[in-house]
């Protein structure tokens, strides 16, 4: 880094959590986006900003136990990482995957204060989770690790202080049963708390689209106004078979693109003719099967084990939409000359710094994750109004809201790459229009 400051804040993360590879490249890149305007800004250093705002405010860090179907205790760790709050209560999805480890729980909640930042809405960033594995787990287990999860982390949140959602392997199901436990335990039916909640409790309809709703909002901003074309016509490529990926699907496909290939953690499935979504969601939502039942279902599509290979079939769109660095400099050259004209991170961080760098020179737009995915926890953030309104809207009224902030999201960090020097750099607009607001707010509130 060239700057001093930003350096010296860097060293110091190093220096203090020196085995959390996720939450360096994360913070690097944040730090990097600001090498343009930090020299402008001196009143960050003389007040501690970037000190402060790369150390959470607390991590809490639990033990889970539970009983599995044979009678056998278990234990697993829990975690709720609650790292900022200058511009509100912190909010961020719970993860339960074997993969979750402090460095994936701190690098996740540092994306959703710049996330957050962005959307317009009063929410600061927060992120939780569980290194518990719900594949292959029965209902009755995830009913009982999901209840003694919250049991722990009930006391630590509230509509005030701090907002679980879904992420990896928590979906409405989990939320409901966290949900039941909450209310058992608190008796009180505090419905802005948790959201994704079913809509039969106080969930908001679009809340189950928004994230992938969301990220062709996006894109569809940056084909007409960077690539200056469009999704019709287009061939896209989507990774992951889950929450997000289903939905950005949908929308592509209802905006024109043809989706030719998705994926789930054991392999994909290429479909030339464009991928049947109405089989998607059967074998992934109702029977919680595994991808490569579709080949075996669709006639003309074949299934690939091992999921990197994806990355062979070429395409318009790349949006990867599974999980973090799924997309290194092997699978980065590969897009590249499959001849994609744009990139759209729909997972968090699913690029590496050395991916997007590649991407960026071959000129090719990359859309970060905390712009382009922003949609999930701006529709979490209306679904809290909607509680504490007590009535509901309706689709097309949220959709239209989610619609306008993403639209909004892009022109924020578009209109930010431009004032730094960099127009069309939507990886250090996002983080430059993000930060300006949320520093500006810590400063507002003094040194705390
Ligand atoms: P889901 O659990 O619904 O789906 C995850 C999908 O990704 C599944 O198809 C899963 O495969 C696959 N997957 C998970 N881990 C891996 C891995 N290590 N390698 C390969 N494939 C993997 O999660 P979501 O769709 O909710 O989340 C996907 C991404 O989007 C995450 O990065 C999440 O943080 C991000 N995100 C989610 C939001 C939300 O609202 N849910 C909002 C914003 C971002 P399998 O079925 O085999 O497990
Ligand atoms: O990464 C994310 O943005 C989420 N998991 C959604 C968070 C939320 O509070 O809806």
């Amino acid at each position: 880094m060239k700057n001093a400051y930003l350096q010296k804040v860097y060293n110091e993360v190093l220096e203090r959590d020196p085995d959390a590879p996720e939450l360096h490249q994360t913070i690097r890149e944040f730090l990097d986006s600001l090498e343009g305007i930090v020299d402008k800004h001196p009143e960050w250093e003389e007040n501690g900003i970037l000190e402060r705002f790369v150390e959470p405010d607390r991590v809490i860090i639990f033990r889970v136990t539970w009983v599995d179907d044979a009678g056998q205790v278990q234990v697993n760790r829990g975690y709720r990482v609650q790292y900022n709050s200058a511009i509100g209560p912190y909010k961020g999805g719970i993860r339960f995957h074997p993969s979750v480890n402090l460095s994936v729980m701190k690098f996740l909640a540092f994306e959703m204060i710049l996330k957050n930042g962005l959307t317009t809405l009063p929410i600061g960033g927060g992120k939780g989770g569980s290194d518990f594995d719900p594949h292959g787990k029965s209902e009755g287990e995830i009913m009982r690790f999901c209840q003694a999860f919250i049991t722990e982390l009930y006391r630590h949140i509230g509509q005030f202080t701090d907002g679980p959602a879904g992420d990896i392997g928590v979906g409405s199901r989990e939320i409901g049963y966290m949900f039941g436990q909450m209310k058992r335990i608190t008796n009180q039916f505090d419905a802005a708390t948790l959201t994704g909640k079913h809509l039969s409790y106080g969930g908001s309809l679009v809340r189950t689209e928004a994230t992938g709703y969301g990220i062709c909002y996006f894109t569809d901003e940056v084909l007409r106004n960077i690539c200056h074309t469009s999704f019709e016509g287009k061939t896209v490529v989507i990774t992951g078979s889950g929450n997000v990926a289903t939905y950005c699907a949908e929308k592509a496909m209802q905006l024109g693109g043809k989706v030719v290939a998705m994926s789930d953690s054991n392999g994909y499935v290429y479909d030339p003719d464009g991928i049947k979504l109405d089989v998607i969601k059967d074998i992934k939502q109702k029977r919680r099967a595994r991808i490569k039942v579709y080949a075996d279902e669709v006639p003309g599509a074949k299934y690939t084990e091992g999921c990197r290979k994806i990355w062979d079939i070429p395409c318009d769109v790349a949006i990867p939409c599974a999980t973090q660095n799924e997309v290194d400099v092997e699978e980065a050259k590969k897009i590249i000359a499959g001849g994609a004209v744009c990139v759209t991170e729909g997972a968090n961080m699913p690029c590496t710094l050395e991916a997007v760098e590649l991407f960026q020179k071959a000129g090719i737009p990359v859309s970060p994750a905390k712009a382009a995915n922003a949609g999930g926890v701006s529709t979490s953030a209306l679904e809290m109004s909607q509680n504490s309104l007590r009535l509901s809207w309706t689709f097309e009224e949220v959709d239209q809201r989610l619609h306008n902030i993403m639209r909004g999201i892009f022109k924020a960090a578009y209109d930010a790459s431009v004032e730094v020097g960099q127009p069309g750099n939507l990886v250090v607009g996002a983080n430059v229009a993000s930060f300006l607001k949320i520093a500006d707010a810590m400063l507002h509130q003094g040194i705390v």
